[in-house]
């Protein structure tokens, strides 16, 4: 390294030391970097498919004798799978949630098809694959003639309202069709106002944010559900909270809950990498969405993670708020609540935080349902179920049956199966999981996975690098990548030859493109080896040319 080198590392050293020299700037330079996506996302129309999936009309399909039930769908940002007291979390406290569980179901294996908040939303909202519904990142509005499942309740005859964050299209909080009521906000929303004149979208009307975003979505949906208490209606309530999402902020009576507890969930080593770990995911370490260098800074991880738990107490108290209303209803029971979250999230696993990526910790989520009227209590379902299954489900719950043009199905029968009228209810063995390349961070690639009950097979699609296999059963930390074992070329091909008549079958062969929003995380941390890229997997080198005859 030459003296100018060094020169300047030194200078940019500096410079970082002043952009990032405390956690309150980091916490200022996110909420701005979220303000830039939002402005830039402004000149985005929606993305236009030629073949639209959606139907032009709302037809019902009644079930016969069918009551048209309640229901209350609680979604929450980026919410893990194991940040959940009642499975066992070393220190959180979830007892509202875990009311949910023990009076009703979990559901145990849980996934979103597409794990990013704009294109799992979507797939909640139409019961669609990523690919079909179109919304593929978060800078993108819906498209033209994009049919939610509240459209066919409200034909149905009942009455819906929205509360929270909807994002798709970071530009508009407007009402969306299918809903009756709506409070909403742009894009991410904030935890707290950021100023004095911020605003929601409150039926059309400006309103100001009075206080912390969990608690204030929770009055408006308890005045909403009081309101409606004096209706016939049956309702649909859909209370899409904007926590748990970066930057984690826990409201004012939660801040320290954990002090001294916490311990993170995961803290890979780069030691931990062997031969046949992707080049990506070594290199993806020190950047945006690794751990050398998360959101290029050198925030403490686990003070972030503290911030994440202790920003979910909140939700927490909305569940059990909710569920209070209900009985003070008179309701509780016949109604039915669902809440999930629409990704995970990485501390440390595979050495990366965030999310998009097909490994278990982003790809799981947090999902129980209840409803005595309907199922057992205390009961755990461990089928596949996903994002795209909440439609359907819920559809059903209302006396409807699925729309032919929805991929998902109904999982409300998986709970009931065990009572003597139920015959055995033919299910999914494996769910289609897609991630499409951003230019904004471009350290995750677009990703196809194949995840079944034994087997995951991951494969990158337009990057030189190895495909992914692991035995969920054995190894569920996905420690061993098998891809290289020939032990497992059948089952590796056989995954591969089915990934790939899925995305077929699913219209998912045309592989949808993004145009970049100019916000752009591709810097490195030269202090961690950001200059050095990874080396190949061991398998990809050969000492001698293969065709040594060549002409
Ligand atoms: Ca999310």
């Amino acid at each position: 390294m030459n003296t100018n080198g060094n020169s300047t590392i030194t200078t940019r050293r500096q410079a970082f030391k002043m952009r990032f020299s405390c956690w309150q700037v980091f916490l200022m330079a996110l909420v701005l970097s979220s303000t830039v996506c939002t402005s830039f996302a402004n000149v985005y129309p929606s993305t236009v498919s030629q073949n639209s999936v959606f139907p032009s009309t709302i037809n019902t399909t009644p079930i016969a004798g069918a009551k048209k039930r309640n229901v209350v769908f609680i979604l929450t940002d980026d919410h893990r799978y194991d940040a959940m007291g009642f499975t066992g979390h070393p220190f959180m406290k979830t007892p509202h949630l875990d009311s949910i569980a023990k009076e009703g179901v979990y559901l145990k294996n849980a996934f979103v098809t597409t794990s990013l908040c704009s294109p799992s939303r979507a797939s909640i909202l139409t019961g669609l694959y990523t690919h079909k519904h179109r919304v593929i990142d978060n800078n993108r509005l819906e498209q033209e003639g994009t049919v939610y499942f509240s459209q066919y309740l409200q034909k149905q005859g009942y009455d819906t309202a929205y509360f929270g964050k909807w994002h798709m299209g970071s530009k508009s909080d407007e009402q969306r069709q299918g809903f009756n009521h709506w409070v909403s906000f742009k894009g991410q929303g904030h935890y707290l106002p950021p100023n004095k004149n911020y605003t929601l979208n409150v039926n059309g009307k400006r309103v100001k944010q009075k206080g912390y975003i969990t608690d204030e979505l929770t009055d408006y949906a308890i005045d909403w559900m009081k309101e409606n208490q004096r209706q016939e209606k049956p309702f649909m309530l859909y209370l899409s909270h904007k926590a748990v999402h970066a930057n984690f902020t826990p409201a004012e009576r939660h801040k320290g809950l954990y002090n001294g507890q916490v311990t993170l969930p995961s803290n890979h080593k780069v030691s931990d990498y062997n031969e046949n770990t992707p080049r990506w995911l070594r290199d993806q370490r020190n950047s945006w969405h690794g751990v050398d260098f998360p959101y290029h800074s050198e925030i403490d991880i686990k003070q972030y993670y503290q911030n994440y738990t202790e920003a979910f107490s909140a939700v927490d108290d909305s569940i059990g708020r909710v569920k209070a209303q209900l009985k003070a209803m008179g309701i509780l029971d016949e109604t039915l609540i669902i809440y999930m979250g629409d990704n995970g999230f990485m501390f440390g696993e595979h050495g990366l935080i965030d999310k998009r990526v097909a490994y278990e910790t982003s790809i799981r989520v947090p999902m129980v349902m209840q409803c005595p009227d309907l199922f057992k209590g205390g009961q755990t379902i461990e089928e596949i179920v996903a994002n795209i299954d909440i439609a359907p489900s819920i559809l059903k719950a209302a006396g409807l049956e699925k729309p032919p043009h929805m991929d998902g199905e109904s999982f409300l029968a998986l709970a009931q199966k065990n009572a003597p009228s139920v015959k055995e209810i033919p299910w999914r063995d494996y769910f289609l999981y897609v991630y499409y390349w951003e230019k904004n961070f471009p350290q995750s690639p677009t990703v196809f996975a194949l995840r079944g009950n034994k087997y995951k097979y991951i494969t990158y699609y337009g990057l030189w690098d190895t495909d992914e296999l692991y035995d969920l059963e054995n190894d569920p930390k996905e420690t061993t990548n098998l891809i290289a074992n020939k032990k497992y070329k059948n089952i590796i091909s056989t995954m591969e030859d089915k990934l790939y008549a899925m995305l077929n079958d699913q219209g998912g062969m045309d592989i949808p493109m993004n145009k970049p929003s100019r916000w752009l995380q591709n810097i490195r941390y030269r202090k961690r080896g950001g200059d050095k890229a990874a080396d190949f997997p061991t398998r990809f080198v050969v000492d001698e040319p293969e065709h040594k005859n060549a002409q």
